[in-house]
């Protein structure tokens, strides 16, 4: 048997950890210092049709915000990405990445635009906190930098309207796509946006208020109960199916956000005042070397992947793929890989090479999967 973690007070619990582990967690991971659960009592694939046909609860507290806040915030965001925020008003979120003086991405966050000067930064797994704080102040920018007690609940699947509606009333179902409203929740004011890592629809609720945690939990799932609503957490078959990447797996600082197949995300415009902005204008001029693709093949096992598996065309490797499972929709394993240039061409004939040193036949596939 593999060894477990010892817990220690720097393995961050969130608030909705002993609802999670009451409602039967098998295992988790740490993301930003913090539990995300990645297992419950039902298999991989059961949960992922209960997500694609119900609705799910998940505690994704690991999703930490990054707050900047006073008369450049802006200003120090737009540092940090070469996303054009000038279309980000008040109420609307922005998916994101950060990137460096050298191209590397820092992060990927869903940006929130709380104000005209408050901003949060919903962050994946890097310490954004740091990097800002220390840019605001080798700058002097007018700009206050912290991590607020706020810690999002997903509530994913076709079901999360009608469930949501009952604890916030019907309303909610008019926030669009990307979008947050405030809502009253204990005689609090709670933010609440149509967002999630699925492709099942949903609301994220940054519950900002830790005590608030297991009543916010218990209202959702009393709500839910009619509509079968199960203790869940982010899907691996079904982010890759719908090819949303995951900071530190897919992509690291060594990779530049062309490469991830972010390039809709980033602004050339010289206007844009971004720390990325020469490092991005070369690369995009010389051409990016390898590039984000899925990746079909057939294990004969349903085998996660928690270490890259090479992937070779021909004698040569291309690729690796770094997150892999096997898609109950597609019968076959899905993999996310960068894959070299001249390669990464869809129906491109591939091999991937498992840990006991077994091929597997298989193909690049466009993102997300068909
Ligand atoms: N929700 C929130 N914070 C997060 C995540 C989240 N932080 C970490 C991680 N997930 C960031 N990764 C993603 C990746 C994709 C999307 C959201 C977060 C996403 N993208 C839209 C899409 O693919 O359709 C694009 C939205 C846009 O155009 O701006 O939803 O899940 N709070």
């Amino acid at each position: 048997m593999a060894a477990s973690l010892q817990m220690t007070r720097r393995i961050r619990r969130t608030p909705y950890t002993r609802r999670v582990e009451q409602a039967g967690v098998k295992d988790f991971t740490v993301v930003n210092h913090m539990l995300l659960p990645k297992s419950f009592q039902h298999t991989p694939e059961e949960d992922y049709w209960h997500l694609r046909n119900h609705v799910q609860l998940w505690d994704v507290s690991t999703q930490r915000q990054v707050q900047l806040e006073g008369p450049d915030a802006i200003r120090l965001a737009q540092w940090m990405t070469p996303r054009d925020l000038r279309p980000l008003k008040t109420g609307q979120c922005m998916y994101a990445p950060l990137v460096d003086e050298n191209g590397g991405m820092v992060n990927d966050p869903v940006i929130l635009r709380l104000a005209d000067e408050k901003l949060w930064m919903s962050i994946a797994d890097s310490d954004v906190l740091l990097w800002g704080k220390g840019l605001a102040a080798g700058s002097n920018f007018d700009v206050k930098v912290t991590e607020p007690d706020v810690s999002p609940l997903a509530v994913q699947g076709p079901q999360a309207g009608a469930v949501l509606s009952k604890v916030f009333g019907p309303s909610v179902t008019e926030i669009g796509f990307f979008r947050f409203k405030w809502f009253e929740f204990e005689g609090t004011n709670q933010l609440v946006a149509r967002s999630g890592y699925s492709k099942q629809g949903g609301f994220e609720i940054y519950l900002n208020g830790s005590h608030l945690g297991e009543r916010l939990w218990d209202a959702i799932w009393n709500a839910g109960e009619p509509y079968k609503i199960r203790a869940g957490c982010p899907n691996l078959a079904e982010r890759i199916e719908a090819g949303l990447l995951s900071y530190g797996n897919e992509f690291t600082l060594e990779n530049n956000p062309l490469e991830c197949g972010l390039a809709q995300y980033c602004s050339l415009d010289n206007d844009i005042d971004s720390l990325a902005a020469d490092a991005l204008r070369t690369i995009t001029e010389e051409g990016v070397e390898r590039l984000m693709r899925g990746v079909l093949f057939d294990p004969p096992s349903d085998t996660h992947i928690a270490q890259p598996w090479p992937v070779l065309a021909g004698e040569r490797q291309v690729g690796q793929v770094t997150s892999g499972t096997r898609s109950p929709r597609l019968e076959r394993h899905v993999g996310l890989s960068m894959i070299d240039r001249g390669f990464w061409r869809a129906g491109q004939k591939v091999r991937v090479l498992d840990p006991n040193g077994c091929m597997h036949h298989g193909e690049i596939s466009e993102l997300p999967f068909k």
